[in-house]
């Protein structure tokens, strides 16, 4: 595995449900890297850019306008492997099928009011981060607990 960017968003519902610093938190005490940060309210563009993918699906409507309706959190989030790691800790899409442990699966019941967005892939997660994030944006820096996070040798390829 690689060292990967991720977008993830905190929806309406988590910021509004006052679940935002929680949320946060897990992926903070996982180990991964916060490079990227802001709350915003999203655009009718943004939102139908973001899921351009859904634009045919029943609930896409609803979809565009729950994104919209309130301030949401976009995190970009670094690490080994961080595409699949937030996917896992996120559960599955519907709260009520989500597996305890996972943030949807804690934190809610809803089909669609399910509190986080994260990156399924590299090229969704490069598109979505350059929605997102303007380049200057997301910043470079060195996490002081990183060499502890990580085996130095084993996962970031340092002399022994
Ligand atoms: P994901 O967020 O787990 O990747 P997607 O299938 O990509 O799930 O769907 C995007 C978002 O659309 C979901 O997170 C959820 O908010 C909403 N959604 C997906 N399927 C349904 C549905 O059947 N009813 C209502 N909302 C849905
Ligand atoms: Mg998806």
């Amino acid at each position: 595995m690689s060292m990967e960017r991720t977008l993830i968003l905190l929806k309406p519902d988590a910021v509004q449900r006052g679940l935002s610093g929680k949320i946060l938190a897990r992926f903070e005490e996982k180990g991964l890297k916060i490079v990227g940060m802001k709350l915003m309210q999203m655009s009718q563009e943004l939102a139908a850019q973001h899921y351009s993918a859904h634009k045919e699906k029943p609930f896409y409507k609803g979809l565009v306008s729950f994104m919209t309706s309130s301030p949401i959190v976009a995190l970009a989030l670094e690490g080994i492997g961080a595409i699949e790691i937030c996917r896992k800790m996120m559960g599955a899409t519907f709260g009520s099928k989500a597996e305890p442990g996972t943030i949807r699966g804690d934190f809610g019941v809803s089909n669609s009011f399910n509190l986080v967005h994260g990156s399924d892939s590299k090229e969704a997660a490069d598109k979505e981060l350059g929605l997102f994030f303007k380049p200057e944006e997301l910043l470079e820096y060195n996490l002081a607990a990183f060499t502890w996070i990580y085996d130095p040798v084993e996962e970031l390829g340092q002399q022994g």
